[in-house]
């Protein structure tokens, strides 16, 4: 009878362990994106009135403008199926911070192989800053569903070589 009663916990102790070990395990891989690998979600970079975006400061004149030597910042809308700017260019070894926001509906902004990837919500500012060594081309991409053409809708950034 004692070993019939040690089977039957042993049998619990399997499903309660794993039960405790997921959610924990689940918990230590948020804690390791989110504060190890830097993955947040939008920050709170402020706000902004969609049916106004073009009168902000920030996104009045959508473009790359040099802050400093080496720092870019790219003032970024995205609306149905577009970027503006569609095209950025930097020289190789700068810090380019992405200023976006939405005109209309949730747009993604994904660079891949770079830090960036956020979500752009129509009413709120999102930051994020990558920094691009290599030369080359690397495309902007719309990574939340927002439409017919949503699979038309990319940009580059152009990253030259230092002269
Ligand atoms: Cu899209």
């Amino acid at each position: 009878m004692a070993t019939r009663r040690s089977t039957l916990y042993l049998w619990e102790l399997a499903w309660i362990l794993p039960s405790i070990a997921l959610p924990v395990g689940m918990l230590a891989a948020l804690a390791v994106t989110a504060f190890g690998a830097g993955i947040n979600v939008t920050g709170d970079a402020g706000r902004v009135d969609s049916t106004k975006v073009a009168e902000h400061p920030l996104f009045k004149e959508p473009g790359v403008v040099e802050t400093a030597p080496g720092q870019y910042e790219v003032r970024l809308v995205a609306q149905i199926w577009a970027f503006a700017p569609n095209e950025i260019r930097v020289p190789a070894g700068s810090t380019v911070h992405f200023w976006a926001t939405s005109r209309d509906v949730i747009h993604g902004l994904l660079v891949p192989r770079h830090n960036i990837n956020v979500m752009l919500l129509p009413g709120q500012i999102s930051h994020a800053q990558a920094r691009f060594e290599t030369p080359g081309e690397y495309p902007i991409i719309c990574h939340e569903y927002c439409g017919i053409a949503h699979h038309t809708m990319a940009g580059k950034i152009i990253v030259e070589a230092k002269r």
